[in-house]
This record gives C-alpha cells, structure tokens and sequence, in this order.
C-alpha cells in the first residue's frame, strides 16, 4: 500500500489578497467581518442584494477581508521556502476564477493572473512539492452570480468549461490530484459562497434552485475529467465532501434512522453522484418532499455515469449528533449546528474535537467508495498569541495533529487506503466561516489581525517543528 503524503492547504480568496486592481470583485470580496455575534456568521455567509451593494460601494466603511488575505500575492516565494523548509510532500491551494477571468465571461484571461499562478506552479516545481489542485474554492465572479444568477443557470457551465480548460492546458501537467470543487455539499448549506445563490431578502433560499445549481456543478465537474482525459494528463481527478461524522443522541430507534437520513442528505449525496455517477435513491422522496424540481438532460446524465471521480476527499473537524430531539445544547461545526456531545471538548468556536471520529470517517467513506481517500483538510482553529519573543506556543494544536495523526494511521492499518492528509490553513488566513483572522489554523503565523491591521510578517510557530519532525519520522518509515 502507498505510503501517507503529509501536506498543507491554503485556498485563494483567504489566502491571496491582491484585489486592487487585479482581480475582479468575487463572491468572497463582498464578505464583511463583523464582530463575533450570535448572528455575525449567517449575515457574511449568506449574503442579500443590500449586503453585496453595500459592498460595490463601500459606503458603510466595512472591512472586507477576504480583499486582503494574508497578502499571499505578496509574500508567495516566502511562503513557498517555509513549506519547503517545513518538508511537506504536498501543497494544496485553489486558482480564484475571478483573478483569470475578473468577470467571469471574458474570452480571454487576464494576463497578470495567468502571470501569477505561473509563478505559483513555478516555485513549487522547483522546490519539489507535490501539488493538489483545487480548481475552485467558493469564490464565484461577482459578474457571474449578478448577470447569470451563478450556479442556477446551465451558461454557468460553459463559463467554468472556459475557466478549467485553460487552467488544465496551462498548468495541467504539474499538477498530481485536481480538485473541480471545494467542499461541494456546502452549496447546500452555504448557496452564496458555494453555488453563488444571492440569498431572498426574505425568507430561504429556494431547494429547487440549489439543487439545480449543484447538478450544474456535478455535471461541470464530470466534463472536466472528461476534458483532462482527452488531454491524457497524468493527475487524478477527486471530489470533496465536508464530512460531519453523526452518532444517534440515544440508541432510540429513531435517532439511529435520523442519523442515517442525516448523512445521506447532508453528506453523502454529492459524492454519491459525483463518484457513483448516478443520483441516489434516497433522493427522490426528499426531492419530492421539498418540492424540489430539476432540469436535467439525458447527455447530463450520461456525462456523470462514464466521467467519476478517481479518488474521494474530504475535510474533518469535528462530529455531530443526529437527533429527532429538537431541545438539545446546541453547539457549532464546520457548516452545521449540532448537539453538545457530554464526551467532546469543543474548541473556542465550539467545534467538538473527535480524533476517533476521523478514523470512523476514514473507514465509512473507504466502505462506501472503495476508492483512494485523501484527507484534504482538518486542522484546529484558534487564536494563538505572539509573544514579545516573536515565537508562539500552541500545545493544544500539536495535541490536535498527534491525536488526529495517530487515528489516520490505525486507519491505514484498518485496511483503508489512505492517500494523503491536508492540513488546513497551514499558513494563517481568513476564517471561511467567520471571515475572521483570529480563528488560525496554521503552523506559520501571520501577524494581522481580523480587521486587518498589521504588517502580515510570518512567524513559526511551536507546531511548525513538531510537524516537521512529524514528516521527517514518517519519512524514516
Ligand atoms: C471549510 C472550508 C475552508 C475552511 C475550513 C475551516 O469549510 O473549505 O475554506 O476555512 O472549512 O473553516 P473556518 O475557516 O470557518 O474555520
């Protein structure tokens, strides 16, 4: 069996910066950071008409930090030389779609983005770091969600088919794993960032628009692998889940089926189609249920039967309960809400620390796909301090690796074909979920706080070493 690549993983929109002038205006760029409320994370994720006006104009004198990153575009050969020096086999990142094509439906790049992403690959080459690709990561040209209405209109195909045949035929041949999308059961749970879906001014978003807007993006996703084919690359193409890893709040009957019913909606549906290539049964009572109508074509589908995934991924951070008790001490996880676990310490935002659970994940996601699984993100968000020393001690982190390290490896030795494990906002960026930089994830700090003051020099941190080494002992086998 292949032996564990160790890698890192930053994505675009959190990481680059760069705005002014060189990209166009995202999905992303619209997000303001607001100050920690019970609230603050819906109004940033789920943005209305006022709010992305209110972001063209700037009249409200907000901070939009996803414009800023971590200053990525400036400090990319640096960065590049820390992972280098930190040994990782593998660097994830995204392209953002709106740096190539700052509208989304020009014919032709923009030439500073195609400048820049050569630089990216270049420098990754030369330092010998294995690359997964992820094509795109949530953000959506602005153009394209306000002229087209995203995700929900089948041109939006042809728009990506442009963005991704270009980025395959210029870069396609560096690349080890693609990725066609981050996380694509966030268009579920996120429609802004993850299917460019402005959310009604009131009430909910529509099922039947996001549902559509996914089949479009399964069906981008089919004919990309399908293109890289005919190009005969030599990279596999994957899909990814985020993965929420349900125990029954009681072994009532009940709670066990609501797990279930939870994890096919909620988690393993878009991997079902993209992986097995037809739409589970278990969809059509939910489709009916919620009235849920799709326009799909019989070349559609075809193209999703014969162009599946190679390899499956997902990210981890934490598990959940499935429960039909409604009452439960409710606490947050990546994209969801869930019920307290009594077992589970939680970490600032409340995201419930569950190692065991990652190799539970590993083992039903092994099961169900029987196909070669990465662990394209997981990693612990907190906020970290530097000392006057310039060094910074994260203990708890380390623990978070050592635990959740030791889980993949009994995996692997569970029988799973475990490929290779991402560790998420490897250098610090803006949180996705709560556009803040507070929330850090990664082993190289970044110092600038969430609303975007400071001078975004890198500091390692204690973490930094213990990864390194980390590697290095795997390395020795
Ligand atoms: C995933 C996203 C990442 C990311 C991570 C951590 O959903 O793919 O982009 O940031 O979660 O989430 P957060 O930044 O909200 O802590």
């Amino acid at each position: 069996m292949d032996t564990i690549l160790w890698g890192g993983a930053t994505a675009s929109s959190q990481y680059e910066g760069g705005f002014d002038g060189e990209k166009g205006m995202d999905t992303q760029d619209c997000r303001p950071y607001l100050p920690r409320t019970s609230n603050a994370t819906t109004e940033t994720r789920l943005l209305t008409n006022e709010r992305i006006q209110q972001a063209k104009t700037n009249e409200a004198g907000l901070f939009y930090p996803f414009r800023k990153g971590s200053r990525g575009v400036d400090f990319l050969e640096e960065d590049i030389q820390l992972l280098q020096e930190l040994g990782i086999d593998l660097y994830r990142f995204s392209i953002s779609w709106s740096r190539l094509f700052p509208k989304g439906d020009e014919l032709v790049p923009n030439e500073a983005g195609v400048l820049y992403y050569d630089r990216v690959f270049n420098s990754l080459k030369e330092k010998n770091i294995k690359i997964f690709l992820t094509m795109n990561h949530y953000a959506v040209p602005l153009n394209i969600v306000e002229t087209y209405d995203g995700w929900k209109n089948k041109e939006t195909i042809e728009l990506y088919m442009r963005f991704s045949e270009f980025v395959l035929d210029r870069w396609g041949e560096y690349v080890e794993y693609f990725l066609p999308f981050n996380e694509i059961n966030a268009g579920y749970f996120s429609p802004f960032n993850g299917v460019g879906l402005i959310k009604p001014e009131q009430g909910n978003y529509s099922f039947t628009d996001v549902f559509q807007s996914l089949h479009h993006q399964f069906v981008a996703s089919a004919r990309t692998i399908k293109l890289a084919r005919e190009m005969k690359l030599k990279g596999t193409f994957g899909s990814m889940i985020s993965c929420f890893c349900y125990y029954p709040l009681t072994p009532k009957p009940e709670d066990n089926l609501k797990l279930v019913q939870d994890e096919q909606v909620n988690q393993w549906f878009c991997m079902d189609v993209l992986s097995k290539g037809t739409y589970p049964y278990y969809m059509t009572p939910f489709f009916e249920k919620n009235q849920v109508v799709l326009d799909t074509t019989e070349e559609e589908l075809e193209l999703l039967k014969t162009y599946t995934c190679d390899f499956v991924s997902f990210s981890y951070y934490s598990s959940s309960i499935a429960t039909t008790e409604e009452d439960g001490k409710q606490t947050a996880g990546n994209l969801v809400v869930t019920t307290k676990n009594p077992y589970l310490k939680a970490s600032e935002w409340g995201w419930q620390i569950d190692p065991v659970g990652l190799r539970t994940t590993l083992n039903k996601v092994y099961d169900r796909y029987d196909k070669p699984v990465i662990i394209s993100e997981n990693g612990f968000g907190a906020n970290d301090v530097l000392e006057v020393d310039g060094t910074i001690k994260d203990p708890y982190r380390i623990d978070y690796f050592e635990q959740h390290f030791a889980e993949i490896l009994k995996a692997k030795t569970d029988g799973v074909d475990v490929r290779a494990y991402i560790a998420w906002g490897i250098i610090d960026i803006v949180s996705a979920g709560s556009c803040e930089m507070a929330k850090r994830y990664g082993v190289v700090y970044v110092d600038a706080d969430s609303e975007g003051n400071g001078d975004y020099k890198r500091y390692k941190k204690q973490s930094f070493d213990w990864y390194k080494e980390f590697i290095e002992e795997q390395k020795k086998g």
